[in-house]
């Protein structure tokens, strides 16, 4: 921490641009070393920008720059930060990070510059991993996941929360404190209170991460079915790309294929599969294995069907394999623009209810099959957009930790154990909820966090 360190903040190759970017107490004074300009960095104003040169010790220049200054506290680590702006490409950034190190400054730690934001209080943890977040959004609603909760839409509703129970906890220990004034009954009732009005709220985040770690993580949409039914139509359809081969030999598609595509703002890896049959062909046979691989792993199946022979036994087999995943599914039965009897229509939709009835060749029933996508995505929530979305899974462990530790209070209250039992359970739930704004968080989990950042971030 009380080093300066340096790192080039922008994608590493050939481009336009890169900033290469410093934080620390001799900012200044090293930049001061190897910048050339109409004033010194010294007397340069905070947050401004000024245009020179970066120069070596021998007078050599190295590059036409601008240098951004900005003094410490209003900056992203809240310490001295300058910003250089050169040329793009390996070699100018690669001198100036080394004259910078000749200077004093060290290479900074992959998310070391956030990691010091967090340390120095500007931003707490779970804002902190929202940064990672913004960068490897998808689509846009990822990115107004991440944004909220960078922006600490997540830290207002759990500090809500925390103060609620810091003061109840407060109330008990001076009712423990102080046994000749003996509240006690009143104290349980308060903690009663209290626990149920955080469960409430607890439960509500709890419950948006079905949504929020699709938004982050994407969801995995597997298409299986017997050869020929049109997963690698409805791949091509989805993805509005000719991916995948499709031609009307049952057995085409052999290897697992994989897209992503944005439906409706969520990000979905779709994954076309090798029709499922029983086959001699050993290529198609290992493709076969392969699409059965691929169901395990997925959020999500389409299960498609050939409407005009959708009774065929193979399919019932395939029916209970699906099912036997105990993921949730969806039927689709292609090809309807070749079903034309409308008692056959009917007959198909009295016994698969829940069956979707497209056809890829007519564009019809497709809108249905993508809302159902969207549905399952939202869980049986409608309006998440405005929520406050738990999207990260280390957020989702802490949140049913503290709300099954205050379902234990709740308990412990009701069955007349001691106050200070009851004390200690909603201390036990408030170290989980600082795990996540980062308050009671062990060291290697944040070091283990800002790990995973890129460099200059
Ligand atoms: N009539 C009609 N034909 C379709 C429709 N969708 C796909 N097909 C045709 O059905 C045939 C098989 O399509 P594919 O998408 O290759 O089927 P698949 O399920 O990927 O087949 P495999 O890779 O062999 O498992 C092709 O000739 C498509 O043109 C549809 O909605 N209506
Ligand atoms: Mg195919």
């Amino acid at each position: 921490m009380e080093d300066t360190i340096a790192g080039v903040s922008t994608a590493v190759g050939n481009a336009g641009l890169a900033v290469i970017r410093m934080s620390g107490e001799k900012s200044f004074e090293i930049a001061d070393k190897v910048f050339r300009g109409k004033v010194s960095v010294l007397e340069q104003k905070s947050h401004t920008l000024q245009y020179g040169r970066i120069v070596t010790d021998d007078k050599e220049t190295i590059d036409e720059v601008l240098l951004t200054k900005m003094a410490a506290p209003k900056t992203y680590t809240r310490e001295n930060v300058v910003e250089i702006n050169c040329h793009g490409g390996y070699y100018v950034t690669g001198r100036i990070l080394r004259l910078l190190f000749e200077n004093g400054a060290r290479p900074a730690e992959p998310g070391e510059f956030t990691k010091r934001a967090f340390i120095n209080g500007r931003i707490d943890l779970s804002q902190a991993e929202a940064v990672m977040d913004v960068i490897q959004a998808k689509t846009g609603k990822s990115s107004r996941a991440a944004l909220n909760q960078l922006e600490g839409k997540l830290s207002f509703e759990l500090n809500d929360i925390i103060t609620g129970l810091t003061n109840t906890l407060a109330h008990i220990e001076v009712d423990l404190d102080y046994p000749e004034y003996d509240h006690e009954e009143f104290s349980i009732k308060k903690v009663e209170d209290e626990a149920r009005r955080a469960m409430a709220k607890l439960k509500n985040l709890i419950n948006s991460f079905h949504y929020g770690k699709i938004l982050r993580e994407g969801m995995d949409v597997v298409i299986v079915g017997r050869p020929n039914t049109g997963k690698s139509s409805l791949l091509n359809y989805l993805t509005r790309k000719n991916r995948a081969i499709v031609t009307d030999i049952p057995g085409t598609t052999r290897d697992v294929i994989e897209e992503t595509v944005n439906i409706g703002g969520i990000p979905i890896k779709l994954t076309d599969t090798a029709g499922v049959r029983e086959t001699r062909d050993p290529v198609e046979s290992i493709g076969v294995t392969r699409s059965l691989e691929a169901l395990k792993k997925a959020d999500y199946i389409i299960l498609m069907l050939d409407a005009t022979d959708w009774q065929n036994p193979e399919d019932k087999r395939l029916l209970e394999l699906v099912e036997s995943q105990g993921t949730d599914y969806m039927p689709v039965f292609n090809k309807m623009d070749i079903v034309k009897d409308p008692e056959r229509i009917d007959e198909l939709k009295r016994l698969n209810p829940d069956g979707v009835l497209i056809s890829i060749t007519e564009d019809t029933g497709l809108d249905v099959l993508e809302k159902r996508l969207i549905d399952f995505a939202h869980g049986n929530k409608m309006d998440l957009d405005n929520q406050v979305l738990v999207t990260n899974a280390r957020h989702e462990r802490q949140l049913r930790l503290a709300y099954d530790t205050l379902d234990a209070a709740l308990a412990a209250a009701g069955s007349g154990m001691t106050l200070d039992i009851v004390a200690l359970e909603l201390r036990t739930a408030l170290d989980h909820l600082g795990r996540i704004t980062g308050q009671t968080a062990e060291e290697e989990i944040v070091n283990a966090i800002f790990s995973r950042f890129c460099i200059g971030k």
